[in-house]
């Protein structure tokens, strides 16, 4: 078999991927990304492609430009199951076109010496000694399989964790997950018969009927194009996700005229903490296969970023000390939780408390602003439920009903508060994990006892 040295090998080149390829660039490393798709597809997957603009700013990537920006955006309008309450969440984001952008970050790592390889699949790991050391990946235009031997490789291939799953069970990073913390999605892109109101808006749409554990969206890209599906949670037993579709986005995208769809699909987006460790020997995993996307609202591209970030952070100090134990990469997970997991974690909690609220109790509960609307877009922002808040709307609503609805939430701004600071006492070193895993365990079982 052909055999080819690189210092890293990248598998995947969505947005986790590229980013990670993109921080990594021109730093004196020999790179090697494989992805898959060919060239033009790569970064075309189902998504709302919806992104918080703070995410470019924070890691000093380009804005999306040009072709790679649909649309600018101003805020999230979200609407109670009844339609009865609208609330308005400022901040500024970007409609993208995925694909363009992520082909974008692509060409500009390569532009600056990253190999990228299209068309080509990592079919196995390459394991000495416990350390990860490269794949066996197969070109599909050469029809050649090749012996990739890399120091480390960063495993960036999504949902599939089609690399990672292949590790050893002994090796923490193979961690499979429960379908419950993932949500099925599905979506559709296409022009509108009538231009759209207010494109600078994002519409979501709770609904434990037409979406239960997830809900809909309207997402403008332009003012005649829209990004509008669904998600529901997985491993419920529900009927397909194409059901909910056909039977209820009449309700939400009546202007949509499916005989002009540009293009539809779905897909798992993982609605959980990120993995209990992001690195072992030889080994980064990044983005949706590190369960990187956001608990409550689904969004995956942005923490991806974050992750690629901190990956490529990592490495390069790694190569510095020429060490690539779980130890000496460990320093991912300090950087990726600091800026995202442990708000991941307290918004896991959040979400399995949302999921079990039946339509009336959001109503109610949107209606009588048990949660603000500044309440929650602070709580998804930092993972922080402010219990003031809870206990001043206690006070004042206690008396009029849903006295449990309450209680429930006061509870639960406690357990994300607890476990915010279980995640800013995250392990040094991979010596520790096992026990702190244990502990994190207890208390989110302990919580699904309370709001059971
Ligand atoms: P991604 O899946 O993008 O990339 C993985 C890449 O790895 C692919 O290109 C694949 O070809 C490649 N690959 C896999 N296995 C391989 C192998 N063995 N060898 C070589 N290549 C391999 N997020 C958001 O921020 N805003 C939003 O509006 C939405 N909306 C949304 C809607 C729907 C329907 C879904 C399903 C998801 C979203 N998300 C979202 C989530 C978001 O799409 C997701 O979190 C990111 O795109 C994840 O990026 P990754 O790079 O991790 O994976
Ligand atoms: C409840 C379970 C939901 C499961 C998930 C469903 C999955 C569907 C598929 C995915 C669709 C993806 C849509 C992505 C939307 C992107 C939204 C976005 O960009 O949000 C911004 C940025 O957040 P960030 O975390 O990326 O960045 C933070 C910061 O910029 C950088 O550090 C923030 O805006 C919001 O978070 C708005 C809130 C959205 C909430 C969604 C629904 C929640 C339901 C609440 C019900 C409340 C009722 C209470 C009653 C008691």
């Amino acid at each position: 078999m052909k055999q080819l040295t690189y210092d890293v090998l990248i598998i995947g080149g969505g947005f986790a991927g590229s980013t990670a390829a993109w921080h990594l660039a021109n730093k004196g490393l020999k790179i090697l990304l494989i992805d898959s798709k060919p060239w033009n597809r790569i970064g075309d997957k189902p998504c709302g492609d919806a992104v918080s603009k703070e995410h470019f700013d924070n890691l000093g990537m380009p804005y999306p430009e040009g072709e790679q920006l649909e649309q600018k955006i101003d805020g999230i309008k979200l609407y109670s199951p009844d339609m009865s309450t609208e609330w308005t969440v400022k901040g500024e984001g970007f409609e993208i076109n995925a694909p363009a952008y992520t082909q974008r970050i692509l060409r500009e790592a390569r532009d600056r010496g990253v190999e990228v390889m299209d068309l080509t699949t990592a079919m196995k790991p390459i394991l000495e000694d416990g350390f990860v050391k490269g794949a066996v990946i197969f070109d599909r235009r050469k029809e050649e399989q090749i012996e990739v031997r890399a120091k480390m490789v960063i495993e960036a291939t999504g949902y599939s964790r089609s690399f990672r799953s292949k590790l050893p069970q002994e090796i923490p990073v193979s961690e499979d997950m429960d379908e419950r913390d993932a949500d099925i999605a599905y979506r559709e892109v296409a022009y509108t018969r009538e231009d759209i109101d207010e494109p600078g808006y994002l519409k979501i749409f709770i609904n434990q009927t037409t979406s239960p554990g997830g809900y809909w969206w309207y997402f403008p890209k332009g003012k005649d194009k829209v990004n509008i599906g669904l998600g529901i949670q997985g491993g419920m037993g529900y009927p397909s996700i194409y059901t909910f579709y056909e039977k209820y986005w009449k309700e939400y995208g009546a202007d949509v005229d499916r005989n002009r769809m540009i293009v539809k699909g779905g897909a798992l987006v993982p609605t959980r903490r990120p993995l209990d460790t992001l690195v072992w020997n030889g080994i980064i995993v990044i983005g949706d296969s590190g369960y990187t996307a956001n608990p409550v609202h689904g969004g995956g591209k942005g923490s991806a970023m974050i992750s690629g970030f901190c990956a490529a952070r990592a490495t390069l100090n790694s190569f510095e000390k020429g060490d690539f134990s779980a130890q000496s990469l460990w320093e991912t997970n300090l950087c990726y939780n600091e800026r995202y997991g442990a708000k991941q974690a307290s918004l896991e909690l959040f979400r399995r408390f949302l999921q079990k609220l039946s339509d009336d109790d959001i109503n109610y509960g949107m209606r009588k602003k048990v949660i603000r609307e500044e309440d929650l877009l602070e709580a998804s922002m930092t993972g922080d439920l402010q219990l003031s808040v809870a206990d001043k709307a206690m006070r004042v609503i206690a008396g009029l009903g849903r006295p449990s609805l309450l209680y429930k939430l006061k509870n639960v701004a406690e357990y994300m508060k607890e476990i915010k600071a279980l995640y800013r006492a995250y392990p040094a070193g991979p010596d520790q994990l096992p026990k702190w895993k244990g502990q994190v365990k207890q208390l989110i079982l302990e919580f699904d006892k309370v709001i059971s």
